[in-house]
């Protein structure tokens, strides 16, 4: 297994629109080994393969306390949205930033597992959260992007300042 690295905004390859995973292969299995893994160590409750510079439709979450409920959704496909959840989020790519956001409380999603067959799965709470917000990233999207502005370009210039110390 590896440790993948992580993205940080505002690098333009977040912003590539992921492409749908044609076959599981053995590779796509491992890639996805790779990136519970990654998610496990930073530690985060999900991740996205576009968050490694893998522009592929593949996701992994594991909101539970214990880390033992791990879901890899291949080629994620939103069936329902249904009422309106405020939550703070926060993301691997976008390091010490946490802001409010305005999500589907209650979602359904068809996906493909890791033995190729599609599922579906509906999720509340912060699963859902979690989901919509991984799903975000393989359309190219930040959840800054749901911020002002004004919010946005200073979180632009704190992390780019950042990136730049510690070149
Ligand atoms: O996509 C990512 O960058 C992962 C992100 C997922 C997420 C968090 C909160 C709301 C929506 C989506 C994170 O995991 S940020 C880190 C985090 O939330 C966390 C880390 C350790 C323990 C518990 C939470
Ligand atoms: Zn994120």
């Amino acid at each position: 297994m590896a440790l993948l690295k992580i993205l940080h905004y505002p690098d333009p390859r977040l912003h590539t629109v992921a492409k749908p995973v044609t076959e599981v292969t053995a590779e796509i299995r491992q890639l996805a080994a790779d990136m519970a893994e990654t998610m496990y160590a930073a530690p985060g409750i999900g991740l996205a393969a576009t968050q490694i510079d893998r522009h592929i439709r593949m996701l992994v979450v594991d909101v539970s306390e214990e880390k033992n409920s791990l879901l890899t959704l291949i080629n994620p496909r939103l069936l329902l949205k249904e009422g309106e959840s405020v939550r703070e989020e926060g993301c691997l790519s976008v390091p010490g930033i946490y802001d409010k956001v305005t999500r589907a409380e209650h979602i359904r999603v068809q996906a493909t597992h890791l033995d190729g067959k599609i599922f579906e799965l509906d999720a509340t709470g912060l699963l859902a959260i979690c989901i919509q917000h991984e799903i975000d990233h393989l359309d190219g999207k930040v959840f800054v992007e749901y911020l002002s502005r004004l919010k946005q370009a200073r979180i632009k210039r704190k992390l780019t300042k950042q990136a730049l110390e510690a070149m």
